[in-house]
């Protein structure tokens, strides 16, 4: 793991909570992108070497939806970068954790990405991603 690549915030309305992070950063995102595999709509806040993604659902079926609906709105996952997307999978896997997919899948902001169940990382999904080249 290299380090945070970013925060996964989910929202209800992604131009409203655009308008607040905004204020709150001083600066505006860098990036919206609509992620059709994953059934929502990003945006990206640049702080530092990290980001800030705010998600919100594009159906009733996205994970963001689910997620509000049961826990509102608020962190929903924290990303790390890695060098090799495919070589940390096998090493996690091989330590007991649990895939969400057994290949990475194409994820927002130009990424490779995967996810391990919240139930084996003390209720913290969490995503691994690697930049494509
Ligand atoms: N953080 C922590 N816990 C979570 C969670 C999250 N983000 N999402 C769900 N959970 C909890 C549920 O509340 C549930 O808890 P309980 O058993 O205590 O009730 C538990 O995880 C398992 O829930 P589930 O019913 O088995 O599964 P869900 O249908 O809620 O799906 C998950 C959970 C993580 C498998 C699913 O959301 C998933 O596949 N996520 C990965 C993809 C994703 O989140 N995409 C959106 C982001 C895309 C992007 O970053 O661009």
């Amino acid at each position: 793991m290299i380090q945070i690549e970013h925060l996964g915030i989910a929202v209800k309305n992604l131009e409203q909570s655009n308008e607040l992070f905004t204020k709150l950063l001083g600066k505006p995102p860098y990036k919206t992108e609509h992620v059709a595999s994953q059934n929502v709509s990003t945006s990206f806040f640049m702080i530092a070497d990290s980001k800030i993604e705010l998600l919100e659902a594009t159906s009733m079926d996205s994970p963001i939806a689910k997620f509000i609906e049961k826990k509102g709105e608020g962190i929903h996952h924290i990303a790390f970068l890695v060098s090799d997307i495919y070589a940390e999978m096998k090493r996690l896997q091989s330590e007991g954790f649990n895939l969400l997919s057994q290949e990475p899948t194409l994820g927002a902001d130009n990424k490779l990405i995967c996810f391990l169940h919240p139930k084996n990382t003390n209720g913290v999904l969490i995503e691994l991603c690697q930049e494509i080249v």
